[in-house]
This record gives structure tokens, C-alpha cells and sequence, in this order.
């Protein structure tokens, strides 16, 4: 018995989050068993790792430190959480995954793409995503959304120009694996887009 693993991937902003919550409430609505998590920061020491990685440092900080520290809290997330909860036959839906590595440590600061995906793999022990929904939305959309809300951290404070370049990394991870990931249009309201969500889940048996 195994369950399915579901991720959300975007820019900052894109409305992941609220996809993830929704998609949550849904299944557990409907007597799924369900698990919400995310990344980084889905296990007590992924906890620790998320505010080293998103807290304001005057010090240098490497991309290649970044990406162990990403990788570091991934492989504590599958082995405590992600494959545990998958072979009691849970949904696990999961805010961010992989392809947030591959578009920001990758595509955005520059790391080599063929060692990120390596060190992807390696921190997943080859587990994938039954389905990842990429919600895509213009950089400037996302930004506003959340300058709205609250102080923007490490990683949201680089200028235009990074953003742009992870939004592109998403495309074109999206691009080369069409079957598994579904680009959802972002600037729709949130019922909109969570609709499609279900309606594609039904489609591919998943729900
Ligand atoms: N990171 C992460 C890496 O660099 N490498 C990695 O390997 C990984 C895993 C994580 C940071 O770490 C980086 C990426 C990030 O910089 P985080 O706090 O988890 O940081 O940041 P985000 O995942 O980007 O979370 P955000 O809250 O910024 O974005 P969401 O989840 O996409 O957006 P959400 O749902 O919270 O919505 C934001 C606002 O928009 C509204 C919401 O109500 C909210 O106000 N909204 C909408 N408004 C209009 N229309 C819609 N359809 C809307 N959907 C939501």
C-alpha cells in the first residue's frame, strides 16, 4: 500500500500555500488520510535549517551552502515524514519540493543544473512526486502579494532579476516533464484554480 505524493511549486507569492491548504481540507472533508508539509522546515531539525536559510546573515552565504542545507533538511523530511506517511497510504501534499531546488540553487544562483539534480536525488533516495502542480504568476504579482503581508526574508529580498530567472527555471522544468508537472494560472482566483486541481487529480485516478 502506498499513498500519493502531491507537490506545489512557484515563485514567492504564486498562492502555493493556499492551494496546499485547500487541497488538505478537501481530502480530509472527504475521509482521506492527509498530511500537510512543506519545505524547507517539515520535521523538528528542518525547523532549525528553515530559519538558518531564510534569517538575514551578514556573513557570506554560499549558493553551494544553501543547496546542502536544503538538501540536508529534504533528507531528514523523507525519512521522518515523507516516506513513513506514504507507506501508511497517506496523501502527502508538499509545499515546495525538488523542483524549487533545481529553480533557485540551479537555475537562479547558478549551481551546476546536472549536480543539483544529483544532489536531489541523492537527498530523495529516488522518491518523486506522483504530481506536481507549478502555479505560475508573473514576479511582480507574487512580490506585491506578499510585501502586502509581511518583512521579506533572505531569499525574497534578491532584486527582479533572480525571481525572473526562477520563474523561467520553472517553466522549463514544467517544459521537460509535461506528464508529472501541471502549470496552473496563479493570477485566477483561488476556487479557480483549486477546481482544476480536483478536476485533474479525478482525471488521473489519483483522488
Ligand atoms: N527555497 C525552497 C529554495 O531556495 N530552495 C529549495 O529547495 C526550497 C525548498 C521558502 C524559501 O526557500 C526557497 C524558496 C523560498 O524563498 P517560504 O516561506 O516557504 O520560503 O516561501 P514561499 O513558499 O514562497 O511562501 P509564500 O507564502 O511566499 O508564497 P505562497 O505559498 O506561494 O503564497 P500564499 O498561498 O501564502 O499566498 C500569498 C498571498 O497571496 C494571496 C494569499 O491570500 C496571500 O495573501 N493569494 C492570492 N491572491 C490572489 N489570487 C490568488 N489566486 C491567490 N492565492 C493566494
Amino acid at each position: 500500500m502506498r499513498g500519493y505524493f502531491i507537490t506545489f511549486e512557484g515563485i514567492e507569492g504564486a498562492g502555493k500555500s493556499t492551494q496546499s491548504v485547500m487541497l488538505h481540507n478537501y481530502l480530509l472533508q472527504n475521509n482521506k488520510k492527509a498530511v500537510l508539509t512543506r519545505e524547507p522546515g517539515g520535521t523538528t531539525t528542518g525547523k532549525k535549517i528553515r530559519d538558518i536559510l531564510l534569517s538575514h546573515t551578514d556573513e557570506i552565504f554560499p549558493p553551494t551552502a544553501e543547496l546542502f542545507l536544503y538538501e540536508a533538511d529534504r533528507s531528514l523530511h523523507i525519512n521522518n515524514l515523507i516516506k513513513p506517511k506514504l507507506q501508511e497510504g497517506f496523501y502527502v501534499i508538499c509545499d515546495r519540493f525538488t523542483d524549487s531546488t533545481l529553480a533557485y540553487q540551479g537555475y537562479a544562483r547558478g549551481l551546476d543544473i546536472k549536480t543539483v539534480k544529483e544532489m536531489n536525488s541523492i537527498a530523495t533516495e529516488g522518491l518523486k512526486p506522483d504530481i506536481t502542480f507549478l502555479i505560475d504568476i508573473p514576479v511582480e504579482e507574487g512580490l506585491k502579494r506578499i510585501s502586502r503581508e509581511r518583512e521579506k526574508d533572505r531569499i525574497e529580498k534578491e532584486d527582479l532579476n533572480f525571481h525572473r530567472k526562477i520563474r523561467e527555471g520553472f517553466l522549463k522544468i514544467a517544459e521537460e516533464e509535461k506528464e508529472r508537472v501541471i502549470i496552473l494560472n496563479g493570477t485566477e482566483k483561488p476556487e479557480v484554480i483549486f477546481k482544476k486541481i480536483v478536476e485533474i487529480l479525478k482525471n488521473r485516478n489519483i483522488i
